[in-house]
């Protein structure tokens, strides 16, 4: 099966968002990935909910929210997202991982944890019964553009592999950042089922959305490993 794309809207072409979003809408991109950020989870700040909301109006491209903020149970009731949408919050973000996931479930959305680069996937072993999918960062959160961390294509082997053994074969993984091409052919072998276009790719310029579809489809069109 090949790898869905989530198109990261950080990176698209923000004078120009309701030309993108509509050239991506018709594309046939799988999701729009929304990086929320507040400014101390991450030293950064770039889409905010009501810049969504009118996104969200204007096409109906699945959500893929990825939520960068402390205490991520007091934004996920604001969200606008359901059975085919999904829900990720930082693993470090929260203490209360279990009320996260049950308040994404409660939305029927679908619900995820992000491991940031230093975080091991064994993290995840008491919330295996109540996550959807998992993020691995390939790169320190908060911006675009930036190189991947030493041992991050590994460690989606390690993840999928550790999450087979568990029985959790229906748990996707989701990969982002410095997700191009020629990396994603092995991201997705090696277990990633989503993947982020961000720069690296999708908005890089030297294709149409497209014809950047189109060969994302050629790199990931192959069986899986595991
Ligand atoms: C970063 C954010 C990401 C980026 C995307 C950038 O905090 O979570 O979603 O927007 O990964 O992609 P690239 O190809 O520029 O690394
Ligand atoms: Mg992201």
């Amino acid at each position: 099966m090949k790898a869905e794309i989530t198109a990261s809207i950080m990176c698209a072409d923000l004078l120009n968002l309701e030309r993108d979003i509509l050239a991506l809408e018709k594309a046939g991109v799988d999701y729009f990935h929304y990086d929320l950020m507040d400014g101390h989870f991450v030293p950064n700040v770039t889409l905010g909910l009501e810049t969504v909301c009118e996104i969200q109006k204007r096409v109906k491209v699945r959500s893929d929210f990825h939520l960068l903020v402390n205490q991520p149970e007091d934004i996920i009731p604001l969200l606008d997202a359901g059975v085919e949408d999904l829900i990720g919050f930082h693993y470090s973000a929260t203490k209360n991982i279990d009320k996260c996931l049950n308040m994404i479930h409660d939305m029927q959305a679908n619900a995820g944890i992000v491991l940031d680069t230093n975080d091991h996937y064994e993290l995840l072993e008491p919330y295996l019964d109540n996550i959807d999918y998992v993020t691995l960062m390939m790169i320190r959160p908060g911006f675009a553009g930036q190189p991947m961390v030493d041992g991050m294509i590994e460690k989606i082997m390690e993840t999928r592999k550790w999450l087979n053994n568990h029985e959790k074969h229906h748990v996707k993984i989701m990969i982002d950042g410095n997700v191009s091409y020629e990396r994603a052919r092995l991201m997705h072998k090696l277990g990633g089922d989503i993947l982020v276009a961000g720069t690296s790719s999708l908005f890089k310029g030297d294709m149409s959305f497209e014809e950047s579809l189109k060969t994302f489809e050629e790199y990931t069109s192959h069986k899986e490993l595991y």
